[in-house]
């Protein structure tokens, strides 16, 4: 099924991506559920290419981690062949979200990472909040499985964006129960100097 956005109801730089990834692809889940997630936050982490260090909020000198496995490398290599990044992304970060779990308000690392970001999500559809850091506009988005949304320059900093903590979202005045998400996302590092914001 396809959820195109209006580009109004997203904010500025922002595109939503229906479908960017198939149903079969999906079945990444294995491997990463095969990773060694790391229980540092209130939700699972698992970093590949770079460590982010979420306390400096930097890609500290020393994060390099390896290549993209294969797997995650197809993504990127799409991300480019589509236009929707310049350069190969080499970092990405999967985050679990279990109901009742979600990410606070924040923005991108600006000097860490080149200024394109997106999120693709599997398993389960959430809501995304934006808000217009010199405002007080907000938006919500929800994301379907196998989605993307790009964020790129005014929407990356000048928007922050949040996933609600909570178990359910209401999609055309219908609660829609939250399972399981695991979202990846996918950056360029231009910066791992471990110099904090
Ligand atoms: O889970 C998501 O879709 C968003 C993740 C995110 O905002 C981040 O990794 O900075």
């Amino acid at each position: 099924m396809d959820h195109a956005l209006d580009a109004a109801t997203l904010p500025p730089g922002a595109t939503y991506i229906p479908e960017f990834l198939s149903r079969e692809e999906e079945a990444i889940k294995d491997q990463l559920d095969a990773g060694e997630w790391s229980n540092a936050l209130k939700r699972r982490v698992l970093h590949f290419g770079y460590l982010y260090d979420y306390r400096a909020r930097a890609v500290l000198a020393d994060a390099y981690l390896g290549k993209l496995p294969p797997w995650l490398e197809t993504f990127a290599e799409r991300l480019v062949t589509r236009g929707y990044f310049v350069d190969l992304p080499d970092q990405v970060i999967a985050n679990e979200y279990l109901p009742g779990q979600g990410i606070s308000a924040h923005v991108d690392c600006a000097p860490c990472f080149d200024d394109t970001i997106i999120s693709i999500s599997l398993l389960s559809q959430c809501e995304m909040n934006f808000r217009e850091r010199s405002s007080s506009r907000s938006l919500a988005v929800l994301l379907h499985p196998h989605s993307g949304i790009l964020l790129k320059g005014v929407s990356q900093y000048d928007w922050t964006h949040e996933i609600p903590a909570r178990k359910s979202d209401v999609v055309d005045d219908t609660k829609v129960n939250r399972g399981r998400r695991i979202s990846l996302t996918f950056r360029k590092v231009i910066q791992a100097t471990g110099k904090p914001l």
